[in-house]
């Protein structure tokens, strides 16, 4: 399971640093043409996804379904989501209005 210390962020302007330390870094997955690229990221715990929706007009979410999790909102072109993942593991995610739209995250 995701563990609750998971940071789920909704961002609408750039993402600040600041205040804190960061010990992974932040990888990101751009959302373009309904899909998440690259599809399967590897990562190590600790690291961060961001989201990035690059589309003109299409909104989308980045939903963990398989973890039992509710359906986030969607998020529009230009803004972005992210994550910190703690806990090594394999996290599948779809698209919650594209079902057809999936990915998943390996944390080593
Ligand atoms: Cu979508």
């Amino acid at each position: 399971m995701i563990r609750e210390t998971l940071r789920w962020a909704l961002l609408a302007a750039p993402l600040l640093l600041g205040g804190h330390a960061v010990a992974g870094q932040t990888v990101e997955v751009a959302i373009v043409k309904f899909a998440f690229t690259p599809a399967e990221l590897t990562i190590k715990a600790g690291d961060t996804v961001r989201w990035v929706n690059k589309e003109k007009r299409q909104y989308h979410s980045v939903w963990f379904e398989q973890q039992g999790e509710p359906e986030p909102p969607y998020f529009f072109p230009g803004e972005s989501v992210e994550r910190t993942f703690d806990t090594a593991g394999e996290f599948p995610y779809r698209c919650g209005p594209h079902p057809m739209m999936r990915g998943v995250i390996r944390v080593e």
